[in-house]
């Protein structure tokens, strides 16, 4: 790992949704999305503002298949803001399975932004809910303290960390994501689709 000092004021890290349902074990889990979490705390230590995400659904969310009859997890269905993809119920507002991996140094952070709370919708990127329109303000916080450069890192790649990261560019930020502290879902070629995606829209992977 490479040590700045000091470290830029205008750079932020991104942990995107470090969770347990996104960890072995959990609901929706990444393939080693465990292995993350020690270098995700000591990357935090390189930055002086560290945001984390958590997706945070209600019970009953219209993202989970057990929401619409007949549907299994990982079909896609039409939803009146584009396609969406069914997920197994997964961290669901208040559960363990939506807290961060315990081992995540939640205390280093300096904004936890929730995201997916409204039941109609749902929020991959920490910016814009799945609408590309309907904000979560992160923007604002990070305009707000300066910000112009962001660094993403967490679960999974082709999805939360993806959207996110084409979203701060299109927004304006520099943008880089390290693919050594992220991991993907890998539906249908996505882990793929989503690097050449990034790619396109400006984001530095690492
Ligand atoms: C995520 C699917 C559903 C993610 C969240 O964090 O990438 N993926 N909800
Ligand atoms: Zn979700």
């Amino acid at each position: 790992m490479q040590t700045r000092d000091p470290f830029p004021e205008n750079e932020a890290l991104i942990v995107i949704d470090v969770q347990n349902d996104f960890c072995p074990g959990g609901a929706l889990a990444v393939a080693g999305g465990d292995q993350i979490v020690a270098g995700i705390n000591d990357l935090m230590a390189q930055f002086q503002t560290v945001v984390l995400t958590q997706d945070w659904h209600p019970a009953g969310h219209s993202s989970f298949a057990s929401s619409h009859a007949g549907q299994s997890p990982y079909s896609v269905i039409d939803m009146p803001y584009g396609p969406q993809v069914l997920w197994p119920d997964h961290c669901v507002q208040g559960t363990g399975g939506a807290d961060f991996h315990p081992a995540l140094n939640v205390h280093a952070a300096h904004l936890v932004i929730r995201k997916g709370f409204r039941p109609g919708i749902d929020s991959y990127s920490a910016f814009f809910e799945n609408d590309h329109s309907t904000v979560t303000g992160l923007d604002g916080y990070l305009r707000a303290r300066g910000i112009t450069r962001v660094t993403l890192v967490g679960l999974a790649t082709d999805f939360c960390v993806n959207y996110s990261a084409v979203d701060a560019a299109r927004l304006g930020y520099a943008v880089s994501v390290d693919t050594g502290l992220s991991r993907g879902i890998d539906l249908n070629g996505s882990l793929a689709d989503a690097l050449e995606t990034m790619a396109e829209a400006g984001v530095v992977i690492k």
